[in-house]
Order: C-alpha cells, then structure tokens, then sequence
C-alpha cells in the first residue's frame, strides 16, 4: 500500500510531513498548488469535500483532518510506540491533548486574534487565558504529554504550539518556547523541515517576509 499525502508546505500538511518522518513508513508527497486553487479541482474535492489540505491516502484509505491524519498514523503504524495501545490508561491524556489542538487552541487563537465577540460560555474554545493556563497545565512538569515518553500527540499539539509561536500568534509563555525547543531536537522534525524546505525551493516558493 502506498501512503501518499498531499502536500503544499505552506499548510498544515508541512506539519503531516514531521508525523510520516517520525513513523519511518515510506511515503510519497503530491504537491498540490493552492497558489493556483488546485485544491479545490474536482480530484481534489472528491478526496476532502472541504477541498483543503492536508489530505492523506493510505491503499483506499483517505484521511483528512491534520490531527485524526496524525492519530490514524499512530494507530496503524506504530501503536505501542508513538501511540498508547487501545487498552493503556495514558490513552486519555494522549487523546485529550491531541483533540485540544484542533478544537481549542485553533480556534481559540484565531478568536483571540481576529477579535470575535462570542461568549467564553458558549463557545467550545471558551476563555483564552484559561485556554493557556490549560495548555500548560498539560505540559508541568514533563517534556512530553505523556511525560517521559514522545508520543504522536505532541507531534499535533507539539505542532501546533510550534506553529502559533513562530507566527507569533500565541503568547510566548516559558513552557511553550522549552517544549517548543525540546522538540525542534527531533531528528524527524528536522528532516520534516528539511523537506519541505525543499519543496519550496523547488517550487520558488518564499513565505512573505522572508
Ligand atoms: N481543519 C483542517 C484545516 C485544513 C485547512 O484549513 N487547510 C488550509 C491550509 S493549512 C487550506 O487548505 N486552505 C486553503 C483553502 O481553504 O482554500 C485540518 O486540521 O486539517
């Protein structure tokens, strides 16, 4: 079965490439040009109806979602080692954090940010501060969600947290920036980069600013 995912750099797929580099499975990178609105082809949206990347294919399998593509990933490849097996305690918090991503901090960024009004109350993401108090109530004491142990979740939580302080859309806290640097230390995430770096470079692509 050939894993393949389709990938421009300057999306949330950059950050599926650092999940395949971590499984050590062979995989192929599509590169689908949202520049030109390749995503929304008919090809395209007949794999991810949203026609967003990233998207990822495994045999018949397609995957959508940064987050469940990362957790798919874990479970099929590489359960025991990058994500607890079904029965371990340590699933909860796995899956807690992993979920928290998506579906607070995303969100709750971008509400911060673009200055929505909503109520904290109503909201799924709810109040900001409690949203960063909770974001490092999930990292004290411990390198790692799951503590010791490097896991598929800090990959999507990891990530995220990694993304939002490069772009500088979260607050710098203390406990972001070391978990943040903790993991640049990942062999994987540094041949992620290294790829999609790459394909910038073969593309002539150049983040604005830089
Ligand atoms: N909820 C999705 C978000 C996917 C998403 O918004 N992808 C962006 C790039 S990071 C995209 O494809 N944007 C192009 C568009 O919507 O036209 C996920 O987590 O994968």
């Amino acid at each position: 079965m050939t894993i393949t995912l389709y990938h421009h750099p300057f999306s949330r797929a950059a950050g599926t490439v650092w999940a395949l580099e971590e499984l050590g499975q062979p995989y192929e990178l599509k590169f689908v040009d949202l520049m030109k609105g390749a995503h929304k082809a008919p090809d395209m949206v007949a794999l991810n109806p949203m026609g967003k990347l990233p998207v990822l294919t495994d045999g018949d399998t397609v995957v959508t979602e940064a987050a469940a593509i990362a957790l798919y990933l874990a479970d099929r490849y590489a359960s025991g080692k990058l994500a607890p097996p079904l029965d371990d305690p340590r699933r909860g918090t796995y899956l807690r954090w992993s979920l928290f991503a998506p579906s607070v901090i995303e969100p709750g960024s971008l509400a911060e940010r673009a200055k929505w009004e909503f109520k904290p109350s109503q909201a799924g993401w709810g109040d900001y501060q409690a949203m960063l108090g909770a974001m490092e109530s999930a990292l004290a004491g411990k390198d790692f969600i799951l503590g010791d142990t490097f896991s598929m979740a800090d990959v999507i939580f990891g990530g995220t947290v990694r993304y939002m302080l490069m772009f500088k859309t979260i607050e710098e806290r203390p406990a972001f920036k070391a978990y943040s640097e903790r993991l640049a230390q990942r062999p994987a995430l540094q041949r992620a980069d290294a790829k999609n770096i790459a394909v910038m470079q073969e593309r002539g692509l150049k983040l604005p600013g830089t």
